[in-house]
């Protein structure tokens, strides 16, 4: 299988996030994408090729042009400030308040997210830009008949939405690929979202659309982040109605639990008839997870690949969340070497 992977996603380095009351390292660091590049390189997966430049287009149809631009601009208008830390949101227009764009930074800032666990430093926008590029890339080569292949994004995309950054996610490279074969002549695309989080951002984003199905196993939203999305009664509307399922989960859960939920959300694809799967990899499902509350041990990512592979479709894997550092190279490996096998 050909993984795509570019060393910009260097460039983004979040400073701190606040855990439990205090600011602490991100856990979304760069070791975590150079952790799976050497686990491909030392299983021999395949080929590693840089990704292509597809441009702006292909990542406009997905997220708003004022989005795009806020984003793009952030830190150049931060600098004014003359301090060194990252630029962090600290005000949302929450339910009482009116959610009406200002001309402020840290107002803009509040606008375009839904927490403060996504920091713009000076390389966000150049490492976001580049891992849609390696989910684009990886997205044509599927497009030129190959069965799989990987997309070894950082930083991740399933929580951002159309013009909303948060959960470590600024830009939906799943979402974005999952476009990219619709205007490119599918008619059927399917989502597998197996990070531990719910991937509120992809839902939101094809939640009113029939062509996207997507389908997501996570962390109960009563318990988990992002808290406010990922219910089992979240089904789609208009067009959409019936083209979104949840799957949320007790923490706690393992690969017993976890795998009944994945044959559920592969009878739903199968019955959709799916002519592509996009599937969001997030391996923060693992049992030593540092923030995360499912089980699942290092095979179980194999049987994960097999059964997606089961499916029988063109499928691009999409890099997510994982934060047990030492061990998400070996998951995130074992779901692509599963799929082959
Ligand atoms: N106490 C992804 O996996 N908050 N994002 C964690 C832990 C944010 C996860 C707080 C988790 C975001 C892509
Ligand atoms: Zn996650």
């Amino acid at each position: 299988m050909l993984t795509i992977y570019s060393d910009d996603h260097h460039l983004h380095h979040g400073r701190c996030e606040l855990i439990d009351g205090q600011l602490k390292p991100c856990f979304e660091m760069p070791s975590r994408a150079d952790h799976v590049l050497q686990r491909v390189q030392k299983q021999n997966l395949g080929a590693v090729e840089a990704p292509k430049d597809f441009g702006l287009e292909p990542i406009a149809r997905i997220h708003s042009r004022d989005y795009l631009e806020f984003f793009k601009g952030a830190w150049e208008r931060w600098t004014e400030f003359n301090t060194d830390g990252d630029l962090l949101p600290y005000t949302w227009p929450a339910r009482t308040l009116r959610a009406i764009k200002p001309t402020s930074l840290h107002g803009q800032l509040g606008y375009y997210s839904f927490d403060g666990g996504a920091p713009i430093t000076a390389g966000t926008w150049q490492a976001a830009y580049s891992a849609a590029q390696v989910a684009l890339t990886a997205q044509a080569e599927i497009q030129r008949g190959a069965r799989a292949a990987f997309a070894l994004c950082r930083p991740p995309g399933h929580h951002a939405a159309s013009d909303l950054m948060g959960g470590y996610c600024y830009l939906n490279n799943a979402a974005i690929a999952a476009q990219a074969f619709l205007d490119q002549g599918h008619k059927k695309v399917a989502i597998l979202d197996v990070d531990y989080h719910h991937g509120n951002g992809t839902q939101s984003i094809f939640y009113e659309r029939s062509d996207v199905l997507f389908t997501s196993i996570h962390g109960h939203p009563e318990a988990e982040f992002p808290f406010f999305l990922g219910y089992d009664d979240e089904r789609g509307e208009g067009a959409g109605e019936g083209f979104n399922f949840n799957y949320p989960l007790p923490a706690g859960s393992g690969w017993d639990v976890w795998s009944a939920a994945l044959d559920q959300a592969c009878g739903e694809i199968d019955s959709y008839g799916a002519d592509i799967i996009v599937v969001s990899l997030g391996v923060d499902t693992f049992k030593d997870d540092p923030i995360s509350q499912f089980k699942l041990d290092s095979p179980d990512y194999l049987a994960m690949g097999k059964r997606i592979a089961a499916l029988g479709k063109p499928t691009l894997f999409v890099m997510e969340g994982g934060y047990a550092v030492e061990e998400i190279g070996i998951n995130a490996v074992n779901v692509l070497e599963g799929f082959e096998q």
